[in-house]
């Protein structure tokens, strides 16, 4: 809910579990002042992404909830590419699979529906109306931020940053060795934003990976702090960790969605630096490759730093963020 110390913010999300997550960060956390919801196809398509949404602000209860705006339904060049496989068939690990004990649905068909706002016009409103105080959170492709972008330059100009769940510095790729898997979908999109002008902090695998919550720990929580949301997160998430257990066996998953929450409330969560990046957008097998400049003897003048790359994370301050707003 909005106070006084509040932020605007907006988040452009495409579905999936952990952004789920993140999004019941945003809407718990008294400095944000969350706008609206952006959503876009990724993890899914577009209109279950938009479900996925409105069931977590239906499960959250806030006081203000945000405009829930649907945007664009596929990549700006490449053809879909989705990731039901990893985050369940409904992007939400198989919610209809919970019943209650008389056999009725514990996540019944939802009554709210998204607004008939498009998400682009929304973005570049808010940019309008909040202006350098707005920060955006980009948590799935990045099309409705490029998109935007490509419609009104000016005027997406004028926010204050983008945080962006993406790419990969430092560390190997997630969906192939080289590319993570948002830059991966959309890369042409990714390399209109790193064009954007507009100040950019990416949250990649780097630190991504260092955020980690156990199984064991979210069954725990939801058992200490009974509540529909601690109930949600240990339902949603039980397709997302068995993947990651049959996969890397590790039983749990990893905060990349939260994390882009967390640093965009407390950057000093993260150690960042300042590079020029190009995503790749041909590549026979570097496709949506993050491509960070990190020789000592580089030429800024020609390429100017143009993003700034989060490389370490406080993981235990931010884990304390985190478990202290789901509460
Ligand atoms: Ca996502």
């Amino acid at each position: 809910m909005a106070n006084s110390s509040s932020f605007p913010m907006i988040i452009d999300t495409d579905g999936g579990v952990d952004d789920a997550l993140a999004l019941i960060l945003a809407l718990n956390c008294q400095q944000i002042d969350l706008k609206a919801v952006t959503v876009l196809a990724g993890n899914i398509d577009v209109n279950q992404a938009a479900n996925n949404v409105l069931r977590v602000i239906d499960i959250v209860q806030p006081k203000q909830p945000p405009l829930v705006a649907k945007g664009c339904e596929k990549p700006l060049v490449r053809p879909p590419f989705n990731a039901a496989g990893i985050h369940g068939a409904d992007g939400l690990g198989e919610l209809h699979q919970f019943t209650n004990t008389d056999g009725s649905p514990c996540y019944p068909q939802l009554t709210t529906e998204p607004s008939s706002e498009a998400a682009v016009e929304v973005l570049l409103k808010a940019a309008q109306e909040y202006g350098s105080d707005l920060t955006i959170v980009a948590l799935g492709p990045l099309t409705n931020i490029a998109t935007a972008l490509q419609r009104d330059r000016t005027t997406l100009q004028k926010v204050g940053r983008i945080v962006i769940m993406g790419g990969a510095v430092k560390v190997p790729g997630n969906i192939s060795a080289a590319a993570e898997f948002n830059f991966f979908v959309d890369p042409d999109a990714a390399q209109v934003v790193m064009e954007s002008g507009i100040p950019l902090t990416l949250v990649g695998l780097d630190v991504a990976m260092k955020a980690p919550l156990l199984r064991k720990d979210i069954e725990d929580f939801a058992q200490k702090h009974p509540s529909a949301v601690s109930q949600f997160i240990a339902d949603c998430t039980g397709v997302y960790m068995a993947f990651y257990r049959d996969n890397e066996d590790f039983h749990g998953c990893y905060l990349h969605d939260p994390l882009a929450v967390g640093v965009a409330i407390d950057p000093s969560l993260v150690s960042t630096e300042s590079v020029y990046m190009v995503v790749e957008t041909e590549g026979r097998f570097t496709s949506g490759m993050s491509l960070a400049d990190l020789r000592d003897r580089r030429d800024e003048s020609t390429f100017p730093p143009n993003i700034d790359v989060c490389l370490e994370v406080d993981t235990e301050r931010f884990m304390k963020l985190f478990y202290s707003e789901i509460i």
